[in-house]
């Protein structure tokens, strides 16, 4: 069976898991700590990032982007009779959505509203460009079939939906095309079954507590308010 060597939050090992989910493939996670990484970990990952893949050869796969091919290769792809050109678009889109996971979690953890409207720019901008793209008329990115696009989209849609549900703040809010996606997507269960069992506690911890988006700032200035009331 396949390991995935996994740090619970990181959005590149959920698209992994979600590629293996969106197939069925069953796979064993191993959770490491990033602060202080077990050295058999350093031995196979030439990065020193997670997520890394050991097949059932026992070889060690690493970057997200590379292991998604593999999946797609060994297991075959999601969607059937793609052209090349829509390949590509998907492709390209895909890379889009990936470059902005660290910008999604850059923009969870601000403290203060300044900062959160600073880093939150360019997922705004490239959301503004995803809403343009996509028809609306399919439940997916592009068709009613999944593809891989819409599993590389899914952890920062999955973000956003937990964000718009347990704060006041809706990435999406803007942006109704991608909204309807990213709901058609939490229908499938997939990005829930990606993630751990303590994936949201962890989730809430990190990034609804003591953040901008938690209401953090609004509690502070009532602090303040009240203390020289
Ligand atoms: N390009 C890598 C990025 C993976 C990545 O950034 N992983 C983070 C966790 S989300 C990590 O392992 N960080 C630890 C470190 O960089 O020391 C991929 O696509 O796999």
């Amino acid at each position: 069976m396949l390991t995935v060597v996994s740090f619970s939050l990181c959005p590149f090992v959920q698209r992994v898991t979600a590629a293996l989910e969106a197939r069925n493939i069953p796979y064993k996670v191993d959770f490491i700590s990033l602060k202080n990484k077990p050295d058999w970990f350093l031995e196979m990952s030439p990065n020193a990032q997670v997520p890394v893949v050991i097949t059932n050869e026992g070889t060690a796969l690493f970057e997200s982007e590379a292991i998604v091919e593999f999946i797609n290769e060994e297991y075959g792809p999601l969607q059937s009779r793609i052209s090349n050109e829509q390949k590509a678009i998907e492709r390209a889109w895909s890379y889009q959505g990936t470059k902005l996971y660290l910008a999604q979690c850059r923009t969870m953890s601000a403290k203060d509203r300044e900062s959160f409207e600073q880093r939150g720019k360019p997922l705004m901008t490239a959301l503004s460009k995803v809403e343009e793209q996509l028809s609306g008329d399919t439940k997916y990115f592009s068709s009613d079939q999944i593809s891989n696009v819409d599993i590389a989209w899914m952890p920062l849609l999955y973000r956003a939906d937990l964000v718009a549900q347990h704060t006041k703040h809706d990435f999406l809010q803007q942006f109704p095309k991608v909204k309807k996606w990213k709901d058609s997507l939490v229908k499938t269960s997939i990005a829930e079954k990606s993630v751990s069992s303590d994936f949201f506690q962890k989730f809430k911890d990190f990034y609804l507590t003591n953040t901008y988006i938690s209401g953090y700032e609004a509690q502070q200035s009532a602090h303040c308010c009240a203390e020289s009331c």
